[in-house]
């Protein structure tokens, strides 16, 4: 689909939304929820969001309850976003990568290389940048429950190993929906496709596109892996995700159960935490053991020096983005 296609039908769907806002607003005491996952049934994402769904009915005694809806059946992640945001969905489980064409302070966590690695993410969205960060996404209708992880996303194609920059020029990559990363691959020399993630698997298999960036649990979740047989880690992103709800939904609570909405979520990011950790091993070692050529990149600064404009451009659009740099910068 295109990304016109893709906007029109948005515009048209905003009408359907407002309607159900008003509807389930005008509903009361007993919520039933509705939520939207992109993920397949054992990802650590699907198991964590039923695990808080389950918290959720237990806890409330019934009078909450998330119903959840997996594999993305409810639409594209851009449109859930949408969707969770006007309240047409209560809850989402979001990559912040796509946040950043709503909520442009989200885009400090996509830009590369930014945090020194997955301890350092962790302490920095459990930290005052998070609720910064938190805090422009409830103000956009986004409100953050808990913060899930998403590992470290790497370059893989159809083509040949990525060692340096110059491996990438001319090679056409799928990116997540957000113009920063579209700027990510042209610093490299490369052709940006925004596209969903549903779509991958068919566009590299038909050539549409060389190749894609994920972390290893998604790479193999997908059967990318099957049409994508080089796997090189840049680990040039790492974005975190996480479990939204409607602000409005949640503001409309009581003070016990907004708590207990917050606590169901963050028991569920301690588990899905753990569960990646666990996944990401057993996805390596599955798309290994299936023939994928892997390759470290030993030298990773001419990739990081080609980002500079990816930063400079970031700036210049979103002054605010450069303090937060520095704020994340500063955490140890
Ligand atoms: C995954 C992420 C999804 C989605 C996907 C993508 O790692 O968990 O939410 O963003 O990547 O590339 O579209």
């Amino acid at each position: 689909m295109t990304q016109r296609n893709s906007f029109s039908r948005r515009s048209a769907m905003f009408a359907v939304v407002g309607a159900l806002a008003f509807a389930s607003v005008a509903s009361s005491a007993q919520a039933e929820w509705r939520g939207w996952n992109i993920h397949i049934e054992g990802y650590p994402n699907t198991v964590a969001m039923d695990s808080m769904a389950d918290m959720l009915a237990e806890k409330s005694g019934g009078s909450i309850t998330l119903k959840m809806f997996h594999a993305g059946v409810l639409g594209s992640q851009p449109d859930a976003i949408e969707q969770v945001r006007l309240g047409a969905l209560e809850i989402g489980n979001f990559n912040l990568g796509p946040m950043g064409q709503v909520v442009p302070e989200t885009n400090v966590v996509s830009l590369p290389f930014v945090f020194k690695g997955m301890e350092h993410m962790y302490r920095v969205m459990d930290g005052e940048v998070g609720e910064e960060i938190g805090a422009a996404m409830a103000a956009k209708g986004l409100t953050p429950l808990a913060w899930y992880s998403s590992g470290a996303r790497s370059f893989y194609n159809s083509k040949r190993p990525i060692t340096q920059p110059a491996d990438v020029e001319g090679m056409k990559v799928r990116v997540m929906n957000n113009d920063l990363f579209v700027g990510m691959i042209e610093s490299l020399g490369g052709n940006a496709t925004p596209m969903a993630f549903s779509e991958v698997f068919q566009s590299i298999k038909t050539g549409v596109v060389d190749g894609a960036e994920n972390n290893w649990p998604s790479f193999e979740s997908t059967s990318h892996f099957e049409v994508a047989g080089f796997y090189s880690l840049s680990q040039h992103l790492i974005i975190p995700e996480c479990v939204c709800i409607n602000t409005g939904v949640f503001e409309g609570l009581s003070a016990e159960d907004q708590k207990l909405v917050k606590d169901a979520a963050r028991a569920s990011a301690e588990e899905q935490r753990k569960l990646w950790d666990e996944r990401a091993v057993a996805s390596r070692d599955k798309v290994l053991a299936a023939g994928v050529k892997f390759n470290e990149i030993s030298d990773k600064a001419p990739f990081q020096a080609a980002m500079q404009a990816v930063y400079e451009k970031a700036y210049a659009d979103n002054p605010a983005l450069k303090p937060l740099v520095e704020k994340i910068q500063a955490v140890d």
